[in-house]
């Protein structure tokens, strides 16, 4: 859990980790990019990891993911909503 690698966990560490979770999906998408054409046009290097581009691509993944789970939670509180509602009207 040292992410910092100064030896002891500490709070930057936690904020470190923050850091490389929400970067993840887009350093990802980076890496699989950056020895293609695609990625020599645009000029994609290794330290472009945790940086604008790679931030836009992580909202938008974070964004998809947060999206749907609250769409498949609201479908499952619908969902037990209406199985009450006909229980209700089956009293
Ligand atoms: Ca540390």
């Amino acid at each position: 859990m040292d992410i910092n690698g100064d030896g002891i966990f500490t709070i930057s560490d936690i904020w470190e980790l923050l850091h490389l979770l929400y970067f993840y999906p887009g350093d990802w998408i980076l890496s699989k990019i950056i020895e293609t054409k695609f990625g020599t046009f645009f000029e994609f290097f290794t330290n472009d990891y945790g940086g604008l581009f790679s931030g836009i691509i992580s909202f938008i993944c974070w964004l998809i993911l947060f999206a749907g789970i609250n769409e498949t939670f609201k479908d499952i509180f619908n969902y037990s909503k209406k199985t009450k509602d006909d229980e209700e009207r089956n009293e």
